[in-house]
């Protein structure tokens, strides 16, 4: 430590008792507190609930943050309606001659707000913040009643269609404020009321523009000073800045403060996050007593946009990679606690993002908080997606939930753009068919773009607007395509649609035809379910390995290719969406990270791609570390094992024994590993070379259990067997509930076992009736039998069906895909070596569409083989499963 330091750590301490007097006198008359304890909630409505006299104490009692929909984690229709939130709230004496004032962090989607059965006011939007000075309505004398009606059901506030769910209720603090009578404009589209900027930024020197608004809400006039301190990132003070300000009773003052240049700035950037402080003093100009008192964070940097070479920071070329996050967690909703945001900001640094996607809405000011402190560049925008309603008031909201979001956020350095519309064609195209219907909707959808752009300019020309299209070229051809600055593109080809190349195709046309017009990828990914695996992933099997492959493809085309500022993908966690199917209905697989944010695999991928300043090594196997495999005699089986590395070479080790060295390639490694026991221990080594002399070297290591299942089934091997197979799908499932894994399927070959005939189908539906929906998702259609070529000997064969055949109407975000699934009703008869065990089988008659149900057979083999056969009567067959077991 220098000499310097030392002495000025001794004047701190000399300065402690002092400052510890003066506190409680100078710091004591702004006074800010959560209000997230003791609350009474009811769900519904309850008109009376607003009387000051109303009887709560049946309601049960809560705390916030808080969401009424915890049913949206198993119901499509979780509920949409109101529900009311009462407290008392007893103010100190000492308060009676100050201001106070309430802040709803969020209340979705609407909040109507009374005190001591009094109208305080109202606010319409479930993302952003909202302040009320409620001095009028305050009593001394007695506790007060406040009572909060809240509406997740409107449908003139957005978002009205989406993929997540609108979760209901106070999910953010609630916060009381007292302040003398002047003090900064506090009600001001529920910000704070002051806004910082960098006017003038650059490596040689930067100045800080302080704007604001100062309130009196005396009656007599008042002679004010007001000082802002700026401090550097390391705590000193760079420069101060006063001025005396005379204020009329009840008036509003504006200031604008610039500070003279700061030679050679620190610069906030992801790698650097420097941050300059401003604090800013409000005082009584004949006392010197503090009023109100404010800090804020700022940070310097500038940035660009290109068509042509993509994004820049601080005058270098700089690639933008992003995650978009939701903001939800199973099984608590969107009722996160602030440390519970810190945490995702803190796994996204880790994984080496410099830019979030805060999708599709406004998030918690925590999260805001560790963008600047972390150094994550962010995009912030409001959701209005899908489509533009006709609702009266839409417009109205959307336009006032904008100006909140950048008002709220305006000071945060980490923010470069506002978006305000995803995919507003999507359900557009598909409601509006005919050209006279869609005329109107287009209309008005490009009128709210423009006025909003407008609205966006005029709050802040500091930064860049944008938009979120899915890919379609059809927002060129209407005239969204050149509203914005910058556009972003949700791309998911080779998932919803078409081949993993399509993406760069589109990319590369897009950039042909606007070659000015600055790119980002705003969204693309992938659904994957840990109980899925397969060697030959494809689109929508939802295995684990076909989400790495996709974005083991997708991933370099960003990186490679300059035009491109970046990509956010879609999205950071498995989140909420009460609509969706899939493998796992209620839940968008899509994440990087489970819900509950331990990661996937695929989470490595890009950690080893970008984390360039320190060595990542990772067996690719934790969500796969039980496998199966079909072995023939006793030769061991050979499966891929993947190392996610950015190392340039690999080791890996299987119990102990090398199976030599790959150089890595893309991030990744995959090794064919010999399965043959019970448990495995798969460890892999690298050189991490930091310099000539410095070597060290990076390990990993992780068990792996195994299950062989033979080929061919004898009398000594099918003992303790259970043959179960996911018949028609190329993946291994394995059961949540049992561990058991089902393995892919197989045609029949002779001495083997397999199915014959028909090919495979799937269905997103959820399956009713059972835990292990994916298993009855994929079917083999118009099936003729199944075959074991097994010794003779009593055994149980067990039959899964689902009958998938109903149109069932695809949800909207499964974008362009079909379910391609036509109506028909299927009965056939099931034959086992040549007896019938049904007779006219109807699996929809018997258990109902996309129901699972399951029938099992004990049956005697005297053939040293067993047929099933399924002779059709009406439709067609088909299996979903089948299992195998010896009994005797
Ligand atoms: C999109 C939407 C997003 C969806 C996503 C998906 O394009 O913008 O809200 O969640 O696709 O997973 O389909
Ligand atoms: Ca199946």
């Amino acid at each position: 430590m220098s000499k310097e330091k030392k002495y000025r750590i001794g004047t701190y301490l000399i300065l402690i008792p002092a400052i510890l007097f003066l506190f409680p006198k100078v710091y004591a008359q702004h006074e800010s507190k959560t209000i997230n304890d003791s609350w009474k909630f009811y769900q519904g409505e309850c008109k009376a609930a607003a009387s000051a006299t109303y009887d709560d104490s049946a309601w049960n009692s809560i705390h916030l943050p808080h969401t009424w929909n915890t049913d949206a984690y198993t119901e499509k229709k979780y509920y949409q309606g109101t529900g009311w939130y009462r407290r008392t709230l007893t103010l100190p004496q000492n308060w009676q001659t100050k201001q106070v004032f309430l802040k709803l962090d969020a209340a979705s989607k609407a909040a109507t707000i009374y005190m001591n059965g009094r109208k305080i006011g109202e606010h319409n939007g479930g993302y952003t913040a909202c302040t009320f000075d409620i001095t009028p309505f305050c009593s001394f004398d007695a506790p007060n009643s406040l009572a909060i009606h809240v509406d997740n059901a409107r449908q003139d506030i957005p978002p009205i269609s989406a993929d997540f769910t609108f979760f209901g209720g106070i999910y953010r603090d609630v916060w009381l404020t007292a302040v003398p009578k002047q003090h900064f404009h506090l009600t001001n589209y529920g910000s704070e009321g002051i806004f910082i900027s960098t006017p003038q930024v650059s490596e040689e020197k930067g100045t800080i523009l302080i704007r604001g608004e100062i309130k009196n809400d005396a009656e007599q006039k008042a002679s004010l000073e007001l000082e802002h301190i700026i401090y550097n990132p390391d705590g000193s003070i760079a420069q101060t800045q006063k001025q005396s300000i005379q204020i009329k009773g009840g008036e509003l003052y504006s200031f604008r403060t610039e500070t003279a240049p700061i030679l050679s700035p620190r610069l906030w950037a992801p790698e650097a996050p420097h941050l300059y402080r401003i604090e800013s003093i409000l005082r009584d100009k004949k006392t010197k007593a503090i009023l109100d008192h404010s800090n804020h964070h700022t940070g310097f940097r500038w940035f660009s946009f290109d068509g042509k070479t993509g994004f820049s920071l601080n005058g270098k070329p700089y690639k933008l990679r992003g995650i978009c996050r939701h903001q939800d967690q199973k099984t608590i909703g969107v009722a996160l606690t602030d440390e519970m945001h810190r945490r995702d900001m803190k796994l996204m640094k880790e994984m080496g993002a410099n830019f979030i996607r805060i999708s599709h809405y406004p998030q918690d000011d925590a999260l805001l908080e560790m963008c600047d402190k972390l150094g994550m560049l962010a995009w912030e925008e409001i959701p209005i997606i899908d489509i533009v309603p006709g609702t009266p008031g839409y417009a109205e909201n959307c336009e006032n939930n904008l100006r909140e979001m950048i008002r709220q956020h305006y000071n945060h350095p980490s923010i470069i753009t506002w978006g305000y519309m995803n995919e507003i064609l999507l359900v557009t195209q598909r409601r509006y068919k005919k050209e006279e219907e869609l005329k109107p909707v287009l209309e008005r959808t490009l009128s709210l773009a423009n006025r909003l752009e407008k609205v966006l300019k005029e709050e802040d020309s500091t930064r860049v607007s944008t938009m979120a299209f899915h890919g379609s070229n059809s927002y060129n051809e209407v005239g969204l395509g050149n509203i914005t600055d910058i556009v972003g593109w949700n791309l998911y080809q080779g998932w919803y649609g078409g081949d993993l190349t399509g993406f760069e195709r589109f990319l590369t046309e897009q950039h042909k035809k606007h070659p000015s017009h600055p790119m980002i990828v705003s969204e693309y990914g992938a659904g994957s379910d840990k109980r899925l695996h397969s060697l030959q992933p494809h689109a929508f099997d939802f295995s684990i390995e076909y989400q790495q492959k996709y974005l083991e493809h997708y991933l370099p085309i960003l990186e490679e290719t300059p035009y491109i500022c970046g990509g956010t993908h879609w999205n950071f966690i498995d989140f909420s969406s009460a609509l969706r199917d899939e493998s796992m209905p209620r839940i968008n697989n899509k994440g990087l990270v489970y819900s509950g944010r331990s990661p996937k695999d695929v989470y490595y991928y890009y950690k080893a791609a970008w984390r360039q300043d320190i060595p990542v090594l990772h067996i690719a196997s934790r969500d796969w570390t039980h496998r199966s495999g079909v072995q023939h005699g006793k030769a061991p089986v050979p499966l891929p094992v993947k190392v996610y590395t950015n190392l340039p070479e690999v080791e890996l080790f299987i119990d102990g024994k090398s199976l030599g060295k790959q150089k890595t390639e893309n991030y990744t490694v995959t090794f064919q590993v010999p399965f043959s026991r019970k448990k495995h221990f798969i460890s892999a080594q690298a050189e991490n070379k930091e310099s000539d002399q410095s070597i060290s070297m990076i390990e990993d290591a992780l068990h792996i259990n195994f299950t062989p299942i033979p080929a061919n089934l004898n009398e000594t091997n099918l003992r303790n067997l259970e043959l179960a197979v996911n018949v028609g799908s190329n993946c291994f499932y394995t059961s949540d509930e049992s561990q058991l894994t089902w393995l892919p399927d197989q045609p029949y070959t002779e001495s083997s076992w397999g199915y014959i005939g028909g090919e495979s189908r799937n269905s997103q539906t959820q399956v009713e009736n059972t835990h292990d929906g994916p298993l009855f998702q994929t079917l083999r259609n118009e099936i003729e039998g199944y075959c074991f070529d097994v010794p003779n000997g009593v055994y149980e064969v067990e039959f899964l069906f689902t009958d998938i055949f109903r149109e069932n109407a695809a949800t909207v975000y499964q974008l362009g895909r079909e379910s391609g699934v036509e109506s028909r009703e299927n009965i056939f008869d099931i034959v086992i070596n040549g007896e019938s065990v049904e007779e006219n089988f109807s699996p929809c008659r018997e258990s109902g569409y996309f129901h699972a149900l399951r029938k099992r057979y004990n049956i005697t083999n005297f053939r040293n083989k067993i047929e099933i056969r399924f002779p059709v009567r009406n439709g067609k067959s088909f299996l979903n499963g089948i299992k195998l077991r010896k009994l005797y």
